[in-house]
């Protein structure tokens, strides 16, 4: 029997996730979790990611330590964010979050080389002001020197699997959330990058999921007490996620729900129409070069936030539920860059009722009950919108990941949307993570494959609209 680790890496928390097969099914266990989360500094909101790393070599530790030696681990983490390595490897400067604002005006410099048409005709990639061409824009114009001495460009989870390995290439579907990847050469988009005057040598080798890049370096082996191979998973957390969603039909709706609400269908070939760029659906590269055609959603970091504010006493449940038993209909746009790093979620939200004429909500419950049914809303929108762009009718909603756990969401969902929800696993991206593992070790055969077997080994719920 092999063992396989996933380190599934959130904005808000990590998990290293020990699996394998059983009668042909997947088992998880959970063997280590730590807190992550931007923090403040040298004025900028940032990613500890020594502090990381270390976690992550706590967590294969306790392998050892139960005896449970895995065959393969692959890391997965958020997309977008990067680390620059100067000629030593060595990190250069901080390894920024994407909440930051070093961003504000990049989009706009950007175009003045690429109008927003072309971009996203090249790479299929919706605007989010966090993309890492607007963070790579902020660099090169707010700190030249850092980028004049980089010689590597890593993103998270290829930054933690090269100081594993020593090997430093940069995964498939994490990649395209750069906004310089060609959805259809499925590389660097070189003519892009050097138009914008990025330094072409620091972009790495592109690998698809499932690549085996090394093992563990001597250094690391002697650390934690073992050598195992290093298998690229889909690095990006919400690629493992949908690689998860338990079903084979080719017309499925999902969300991934966690810090975000990712909320989309999976396509053979991507839509980079100027219909759905005005839609902002974005086309992210995915496992076996499939596309996931979605939208970003604010999720459930409005909800944490809002949480952590004024209620950090208070279970999801119980928020959940007082939150049920509130009248309030306020709705605001789920999707207003406005929510993505408020310095205070609860003035956010009240601002945006407030503005546009609404019921001002007041304490927890009636911050949550519009923030949940402001997701909904939202939900039931892009289903909409991605039926008219894909032309095809969903018949389910599959809601994947820790949100899935919001049951009270999870009806609003199906109300909302008119359709029959499904809910989980919960551990979406943790599966997704190791089933590309298993895959690459041939002990499942392929997506579909994987997919049935997800579909055998976690509970299905199910939520009927009201
Ligand atoms: C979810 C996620 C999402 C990205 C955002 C940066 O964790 O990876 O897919 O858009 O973080």
């Amino acid at each position: 029997m092999q063992y396989y680790l996933a380190v599934d890496i959130g904005a808000s928390s990590g998990r290293h996730i020990l699996s394998h097969l059983q009668d042909g099914k997947i088992i998880l266990e959970e063997i280590h979790r730590f807190p992550n989360g931007m923090i403040d500094k040298n004025g900028h909101k940032v990613w500890d990611s020594e502090q990381l790393f270390r976690e992550i070599i706590t967590g294969m530790k306790k392998c050892k330590e139960l005896g449970k030696i895995p065959y393969s681990m692959g890391i997965d983490t958020w997309a977008v964010d990067f680390a620059l390595l100067d000629e030593n490897g060595s990190l250069l400067g901080d390894t920024v979050g994407y909440r930051d604002g070093r961003t504000k005006g990049m989009d706009e410099l950007v175009y003045q080389t690429i109008p927003l048409e072309e971009l996203y005709a090249r790479t299929g990639i919706q605007k989010q002001i966090f993309n890492t061409i607007y963070q790579l824009k902020a660099v090169q114009v707010q700190q030249p020197e850092q980028l004049a001495k980089a010689k590597k460009m890593l993103m998270i989870p290829d930054y933690f699997h090269y100081l594993l390995t020593g090997v430093a290439v940069t995964e498939y579907t994490n990649a395209s959330t750069t906004q310089l990847v060609s959805p259809v050469t499925k590389d660097w988009d070189y003519e892009l990058i050097e138009r914008l005057g990025f330094p072409k040598e620091i972009f790495t080798e592109i690998c698809k999921p499932g690549t085996m890049i090394g093992e563990l370096t001597e250094a690391i082996q002697k650390q934690v007490g073992y050598n195992c191979r290093v298998v690229l998973p889909a690095t990006h957390d919400t690629g493992s996620a949908v690689i998860a969603v338990p079903s084979n039909s080719d017309d499925v709706l999902y969300i991934s729900s966690g810090t975000w609400s990712l909320m989309g269908t999976e396509l053979k070939n991507a839509i980079c129409t100027e219909e759905s760029m005005r839609r902002n659906l974005t086309n992210e590269g995915g496992y076996d070069y499939r596309f996931r055609f979605l939208k970003n959603i604010m999720g459930m970091w409005m909800i944490n936030s809002a949480k952590k504010e004024i209620a950090d006493n208070y279970s999801y449940a119980k928020i959940c539920e007082m939150a049920s038993e509130t009248t309030i209909d306020s709705i605001v746009d789920a999707n207003s860059d406005c929510f993505l790093a408020p310095d205070s979620m609860v003035k956010a939200v009240q601002s945006a009722c407030r503005e546009s004429g609404q019921q001002v909500p007041e304490g927890i419950a009636e911050v949550a009950a519009v923030i949940y049914h402001s997701l909904a809303a939202c939900y039931a929108d892009t289903v909409e919108e991605i039926e008219q762009i894909t032309g095809k009718h969903y018949d389910a909603v599959h809601i994947v990941g820790g949100g899935s756990n919001a049951q009270y969401l999870n009806q609003l969902t199906a109300n909302a949307c008119k359709r029959k929800v499904y809910t989980g696993p919960t551990e979406g991206t943790a599966i997704g993570n190791v089933v590309v593992q298993m895959i690459a070790n041939h002990e499942l055969q392929n997506l579909q494959d994987a997919r049935r077997c997800i579909f055998d080994s976690f509970e299905i719920g199910e939520y009927q609209p009201q």
